[in-house]
């Protein structure tokens, strides 16, 4: 699949007087590894294969590849260069970004991204990496700096958008859109330089909202898109026109956090998909509601709805309050019941050990799913539970001092001993055993399934 968040700046872009040219760091790694089949290390469970490049040979090689990509794919000295970053990955772009600069020490270098968005994480990148680094929804922001071009600039309010120094990062500023564009303004995103047709691309992202109603306590997400908003439905099915049109695409993941988050609006969305019969498939995340009724479900399917990913993260009540879901068991039981009636594939994902779960709760958990087999076609996440950086539950680790502001996130203990390292592990392990047992497929969904 083409990047979406790289498309939706790349759109933005274009409706400026700026050249854009787009090297896919990603796809060619996977390419110069040369894995056999690299769809399946995104669906591995563990945080391996994202921790930092250590001074192997292979990291060294690797390395190697990049400067010779870069050498061969950038003709035209750029005057900016844009890094899109996730957490896991800001370990690996420094180096490459070490040889841009040097590359093109007039560029001025910026990272967006969620590596970007977080104090922490632009703590562990920090200084003499990039001029800047933009916090969140980048399409505005990015506007700005590829037209103004300025490696730094006095904080406050620059040309529209925030800009503020942040302690013991020298170099970088960091910028963020505080006027976030209605979903009306956004560009459509552009997949043209990545070549869908050309490549054997068979699914695209698409987003239908940014943002999410809910709160939940271990939740990051939510940070990167503060305000919820819905695109208005001509937006969406033109956007599903041209994927259709252009690139023979009819399959969609919806990159949404939440899509049935405003459901009105979702309605009046699968209606025209209906209305304007352009037969398509997807698949989404969605939040378990009292108010999901069987003609909504129903009129989801008639759009092309695949599957609905839904986090329970818990079987048990008390977890699942902990945790600020919004929801109780019976709403899920509920739920599940009605999406399957209605002809829609149920996914979940769950969180094993959240802090204060005990054996009883975990236990719920393993019932939940056995009571509910029929229900159930596979678990799309299964993890212990992380403290991200940015979160309610990390900050309260924090404050209560059982978690470290800059640690990994996977180390810690809770003050009673409910959930430590070691317990997580073995739930974990019983989890999977018993998902085998009740022959539940485990991890996502990849191309090849469908
Ligand atoms: C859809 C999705 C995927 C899809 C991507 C489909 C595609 N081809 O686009 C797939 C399934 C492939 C995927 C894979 C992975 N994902 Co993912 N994914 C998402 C999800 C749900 C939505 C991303 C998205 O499309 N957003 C819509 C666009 C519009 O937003 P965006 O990408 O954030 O981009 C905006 C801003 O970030 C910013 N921006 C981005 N880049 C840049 C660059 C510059 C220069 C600037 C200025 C701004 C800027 O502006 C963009 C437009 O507003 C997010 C959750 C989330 N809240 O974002 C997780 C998320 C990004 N994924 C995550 C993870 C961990 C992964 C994997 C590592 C999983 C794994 N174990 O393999 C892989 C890594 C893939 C990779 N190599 O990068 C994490 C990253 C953790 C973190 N906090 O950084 C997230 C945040 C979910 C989470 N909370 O755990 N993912
Ligand atoms: S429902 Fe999902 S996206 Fe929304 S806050 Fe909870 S975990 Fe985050």
């Amino acid at each position: 699949m083409p990047p979406l968040g790289l498309s939706f700046i790349i759109g933005a872009l274009k409706e400026t007087e700026a050249n854009v040219d787009v090297l896919d760091l990603n796809e060619f790694v996977y390419t110069a590894l040369d894995l056999e089949d690299a769809g399946r290390v995104f669906a591995r469970f563990s945080h391996e294969a994202w921790d930092p490049p250590d001074k192997s040979l292979e990291a060294a090689d690797l390395m190697r590849a990049i400067r010779g990509f870069f050498e061969g794919s950038i003709f035209r000295p750029p005057d900016v260069i844009g890094i899109s970053a996730i957490v896991n990955s800001f370990p690996w772009v420094r180096e490459p970004i070490r040889m841009l600069r040097e590359m093109f020490p007039d560029a001025v270098v910026v990272i967006g991204g969620p590596a970007a968005s977080f104090r922490e994480t632009r703590a562990a990148i920090g200084s003499g990496v990039a001029h800047w680094m933009v916090e969140g929804e980048g399409e505005r922001v990015m506007k700005v700096l590829a037209e103004r071009r300025p490696k730094r600039a006095a904080p406050g309010e620059y040309d529209g958008i925030v800009v503020f120094e942040e302690n013991g990062l020298h170099d970088a500023m960091v910028a963020y859109d505080s006027r976030l564009p209605e979903t009306k303004d956004l560009p459509i995103p552009d997949f043209s330089e990545f070549d869908p047709r050309g490549r054997k691309y068979k699914v695209a992202p698409i987003l239908f909202s940014r943002g999410c109603v809910r709160r939940c306590t271990f939740c990051n997400d939510i940070k990167l898109w503060p305000k919820f908003r819905a695109h208005p439905s001509d937006h969406m099915t033109r956007q599903i026109r041209i994927a259709i049109e252009r690139y023979a695409i009819r399959t969609f993941d919806f990159a949404d956090l939440a899509l049935n988050a405003n459901p009105k609006a979702l309605f009046e969305f699968a209606s025209a998909i209906v209305d304007e019969r352009l037969d398509i498939e997807w698949g989404a995340n969605a939040i378990f509601r009292r108010d999901m009724s069987a003609e909504f479900l129903a009129a989801l399917k008639k759009s092309g709805a695949r599957c609905l990913i839904i986090g329970l993260e818990s079987g048990s009540d008390r977890v699942v309050e902990a945790m600020a879901k919004g929801f109780d068991i019976d709403t899920a039981k509920m739920n599940l019941r009605l999406i399957k009636a209605a002809g829609i594939e149920t996914h979940l994902n769950l969180v094993l050990g959240y802090p204060g779960e005990t054996d009883e709760e975990f236990r719920e958990t393993l019932v939940f799913l056995s009571e509910n087999r029929e229900l159930i076609d596979r678990i799309s996440n299964i993890n212990e539970c992380y403290l991200a950086p940015g979160t309610a539950i990390k900050a309260k680790a924090v404050e209560e001092g059982w978690d470290e502001p800059f640690s990994n996130g996977r180390d810690w203990s809770d003050p009673e001993g409910k959930s430590t390292p070691e317990i997580r592990a073995q739930r974990y392990e019983d989890a999977m055993k018993h998902l085998e047992t009740l022959a539940i497929p485990a991890g996502a969904m990849l191309p090849d399934d469908r």
